[in-house]
């Protein structure tokens, strides 16, 4: 399949439901360089940027959407938070970007020790207003594979998030820095 090939990993797959799990050296490569980062700190000039949006559609808003820098590789991940008005939830259902051949919603489950992506299930991109949804390092991320440009910072990449009942919201992705810190989020929609 292409996008493991793209890669450089080989896929594990031990169960239908489990088609991309990026395992061995491969894994820990996406790991450190996309999915966390936490042996680089702030930048100095990373207090002084204000790179917070919110996108809102309806009864929900989807705040900051970003993504580190990818280095060349044809792979990234992108971050950001959802939350709904009061009385009001929904489900994130798929994403989508015309700068990626395949993207997809991920989770990071640990299999006997060894922390592995695979797609996020259905009942973990609900959100509600009193449990917005976080996708973070280390968690919940947009997977971003086959991309046609590496993401480099100050470039644009566009993104579309569909929700089972407010549809689909089109957004701009900020590419930050290897070593900026990770966006901080309000979590309320209003
Ligand atoms: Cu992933």
């Amino acid at each position: 399949m292409r996008s493991e090939s793209a890669l450089g990993t080989q896929p594990v797959a031990n169960s239908e439901n489990r088609m991309r799990i990026f395992a061995g050296y491969g894994l820990i490569v996406v790991l450190a360089a996309i999915i966390g980062n936490q042996s680089l700190h702030a930048s100095n000039s990373d207090a002084e940027k204000d790179e917070s949006k919110v996108y809102q559609m309806g009864s929900i808003c989807v705040e900051s959407p970003w993504s580190f820098e990818s280095l060349g590789k044809k792979v990234g991940a992108v971050f950001l938070a959802i939350s709904a008005q009061k009385g009001f939830s929904d489900r994130l259902v798929r994403a989508h970007s015309p700068q990626a051949m395949r993207v997809e919603i991920h989770d990071i489950v640990n299999k006997d020790g060894i922390m592995m992506m695979e797609e996020a299930e259905a009942e973990r991109l609900m959100f509600t207003s009193d449990s917005p949804l976080e996708l973070k390092q280390h968690g919940l991320h947009v997977m971003l594979m086959g991309l046609q440009i590496p993401l480099t910072p100050n470039s644009e990449l566009r993104l579309e998030l569909e929700f089972e009942k407010s549809g689909t919201i089109e957004m701009e992705v900020t590419v930050r820095e290897l070593s900026d810190t990770p966006m901080q989020y309000r979590l309320v929609c209003e």
